[in-house]
């Protein structure tokens, strides 16, 4: 396989040569945001969207991104001609950048931009046909007062810490409460619930990340016509749903089937999930911005 080409700061290296300092705050504190974007058939999918997230996480961070949004868009479609794909994964990560030992950031002179173009499959191919076992997990997401869950940063600890719990009870995917017991979102996906042909999830003040495909399945609910509105849930919505789903960047939109080993509606992907799904793909298909124009 040919080697990646990596943007690192301006500049493209061969992914064995694509080095961070040690002293980078990103490395040493989780002192960074990242984005995590999908390209299909050529085409950037929900770019803008994800540009206005991850200048949304600077902003909340007191990160200065180093380059304009233009700047960054054009670097990004870069990247991803560099490395001769059409469809799959790009991930924007903006690190800190160099320091010393010490958490101040005053010491980062400059923020460190990486841009990494690839492909991600995140569950089993398998699991887009039967749906996918999820697990509540003990550990919560983390709570808003102490750092938002809107913003993508590069700690996750949080949201590991549930993925290994899950991974250790065989579950596909883990359901994160907040400290109050509603349901934020599962470890790097947003929740829905189908119950008597509406839907729901859960508000992003209950913990979840402002998901770019949460807001497509909004826009695909209104134009289907079925009735969609955030909701304070329990595990109770999930356990009594007709359907449920997952929905995120790497995951796409996926159907749950199970959660605590209990069987959800009649435990198979349901109907209106799949009027869902099949609308989602027909518009990354042939929606985004060109990459080769
Ligand atoms: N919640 C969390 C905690 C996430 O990390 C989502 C929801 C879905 O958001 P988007 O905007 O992608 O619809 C995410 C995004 C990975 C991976 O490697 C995870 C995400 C994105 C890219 C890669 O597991 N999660």
């Amino acid at each position: 396989m040919k080697s990646l080409q990596i943007y690192i700061d301006g500049e493209f290296h061969p992914e064995a040569d694509a080095k961070v300092s040690v002293f980078d705050h990103g490395l040493l504190y989780g002192d960074g945001i990242f984005e995590g974007i999908r390209f299909y058939n050529g085409r950037v999918f929900k770019l803008t969207e994800h540009l206005r997230r991850l200048w949304d996480s600077a902003k909340a961070i007191c990160l200065n991104i180093p380059v304009s949004f233009e700047e960054m868009e054009a670097a990004t479609l870069e990247t991803i001609r560099r490395n001769e794909l059409r469809d799959g994964y790009v991930r924007l990560i903006v690190t800190r950048g160099v320091g010393n030992l010490g958490l101040s950031p005053d010491r980062c002179k400059r923020a460190s931009i990486i841009i990494i173009a690839s492909t991600i499959q995140l569950y089993p191919p398998e699991k887009y046909t039967v749906g996918m076992e999820m697990v509540t997990c003990s550990t919560r997401r983390c709570s808003p007062a102490a750092l938002s869950p809107a913003v993508k940063s590069l700690n996750y600890l949080n949201n590991i810490m549930a993925k290994i719990e899950a991974t250790n009870a065989r579950a596909d995917e883990g359901v994160m409460l907040n400290e109050e017991g509603y349901v934020a979102e599962c470890t790097g996906d947003n929740i829905f619930v189908i119950k008597d042909g509406h839907v729901f999830t859960p508000p992003v003040s209950a913990g979840a990340l402002k998901g770019i495909t949460r807001q497509v399945v909004f826009d695909l609910c209104a134009e289907l016509r079925v009735p969609i509105r955030e909701a304070q849930l329990t595990r109770y919505d999930i356990y009594t749903a007709d359907e449920c789903f997952l929905t995120g960047t790497a995951a796409e939109v996926i159907a749950a089937i199970k959660l605590d080993t209990r069987p959800i509606g009649d435990g198979k992907p349901g109907v209106v999930t799949q009027k869902i799904i099949a609308k989602f793909r027909e518009l990354t298909q042939a929606t985004g911005t060109p990459i080769y124009s």
